[in-house]
């Protein structure tokens, strides 16, 4: 790999060995960092960058959140993980926490976020056999274009990417594929009798932060309710505080029949997934049909009930919907002639670079890491803004600043 000029000797030390030992399945930004606090990284050479993308918004609370950390460092020093082989004196003191935290009857713990999609499609499929009466192995789920839920390849078998899917067939059945924010589309889909469940990012994260029309959410769980299907809705990047809301789906009061969370539900520490739903759902697994050796593991759950607390005790969701107006009226008053479109709801949003230079989005990033900012593409030409939710108005403004300074040169 090309020694890129302009980076300093210890940076390219860490980026020669991740190419030389690591596969080569992500194009990073050229930073090497090494420490986080809040809102900000600093790199090797002790450069800060506000992060914008906030490990894709697992990073909700900010680096290294005390509260988290000090909950993190005290469970390690007790107990780990016991397997649910036994039980331990924090997951039905976690299990309560959560699924009163959210409304439902139970959650199933897990660990990736892809872990929890699949677990809620396993479990749509088993409600649609056992309790809607689907006849066997005709269960159908419907997705939206455009969506990433994951990349397992039951999952990347309904993604519309050919990036995340290529060459790794064959794929799983059972899954149509249909428009995103497109009602009718989905009204047509709910007539075939064999639909147990609609599988939706009520913010399509990695297409660009795709927001649907007002009252999208709203309509798809009544279409589904009528149609006697599952609205399973994947929080996993939309959840916890980062759309102005606890959850994308309180926008429009919508409870979804199955709940997926990830990411943030740890603060940035460790993978922490969940799925809730009510019994007529969670009953339909018995003991010894689904599980994973590290779901629920003590030190996950404890650092889950503080990563949760924390966003309410600090206001994040608040924050986050003051903030993200700010920011968008920030970043439509750069009026650049290659930002398109400016799009996101609370601190979850994007910028669309049109530009003659297919490459353009991608230089403007190395520019704004140049002027103190971390971001990074998704899709050639959209940008990602996503930081922590503890931003304050000021940082907000400088954040702004950095990208109108970076553009300048575009
Ligand atoms: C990558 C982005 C991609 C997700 C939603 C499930 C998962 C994700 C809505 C799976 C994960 C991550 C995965 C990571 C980059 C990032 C991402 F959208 F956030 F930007 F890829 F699309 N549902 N998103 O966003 O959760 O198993 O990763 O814990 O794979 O490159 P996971």
């Amino acid at each position: 790999m090309p020694v890129i000029n302009e980076l300093s000797p210890l940076t390219n030390y860490f980026l020669e060995k991740e190419e030389m030992y690591g596969a080569h399945n992500y194009h990073p930004l050229p930073v090497v960092l090494t420490r986080g606090k809040g809102v900000f990284v600093w790199d090797v050479d002790d450069n800060r960058y506000y992060d914008f993308l906030s490990g894709y918004s697992a990073i909700n609370q900010g680096h290294c959140h005390p509260r988290i950390i000090e909950t993190f460092i005290e469970q390690a020093q007790r107990l780990t993980l016991t397997s649910r082989a036994f039980h331990n004196d924090v997951l039905g003191e976690y299990e309560e926490f959560i699924t009163r935290f959210f409304g439902y009857d139970k959650v199933l713990p897990m660990n990736t976020g892809v872990e929890g999609v699949e677990t809620a499609l396993k479990l749509a499929r088993r409600w649609g056999y056992e309790v809607k009466g689907v006849d066997k192995n005709k269960a159908k789920i419907i997705t939206c274009a455009n969506n990433f839920h994951g990349r397992t390849i039951s999952v990347i078998s309904y993604s519309t990417d050919d990036s995340s899917k290529r060459d790794f067939g064959p794929f799983t059945p059972g899954f149509d594929v249909i428009p995103y924010n497109d009602i009718p589309a989905l009204k047509l889909a709910l007539e075939d009798s064999n639909v147990v469940g609609f599988l939706v990012e009520p913010i399509q994260g990695e297409a660009g932060v795709i927001v649907p029309d007002e009252g999208y959410l709203a309509a798809a769980a009544k279409v589904c309710k009528d149609a006697n299907v599952l609205f399973m809705a994947d929080e996993i990047q939309t959840g916890l505080a980062r759309t102005g809301r606890m959850l994308a789906c309180d926008h429009e009061n919508v409870r979804p029949d199955i709940l997926i969370l990830g990411k943030a539900l740890s603060g940035g520490t460790m993978p922490v997934s969940a799925v809730l739903a009510d019994n007529c759902i969670m009953d339909t697994i018995k003991p010894g049909e689904h599980g994973s050796t590290y779901g629920g593991n003590p030190l996950a759950c404890k650092v889950a009930m503080t990563s949760l607390q924390v966003l309410v005790d600090e206001q994040m969701a608040e924050n986050s919907l003051e903030l993200g107006k700010y920011f968008r009226q920030g970043l439509r008053a750069i009026g650049h002639e290659h930002i398109s479109v400016v799009r996101g709801k609370g601190l979850f949003n994007a910028i669309v670079i049109d530009h003659p230079d297919k490459d353009a989005a991608w230089a403007i990033c190395l520019e704004m890491k140049k002027n103190g900012l971390i971001a990074k593409p998704t899709h050639g030409d959209r940008i990602r803004f996503a930081p922590p939710l503890l931003i304050t108005r000021e940082q907000t403004e400088e954040c702004v600043e950095i990208i109108r300074k970076s553009m300048l040169l575009f």
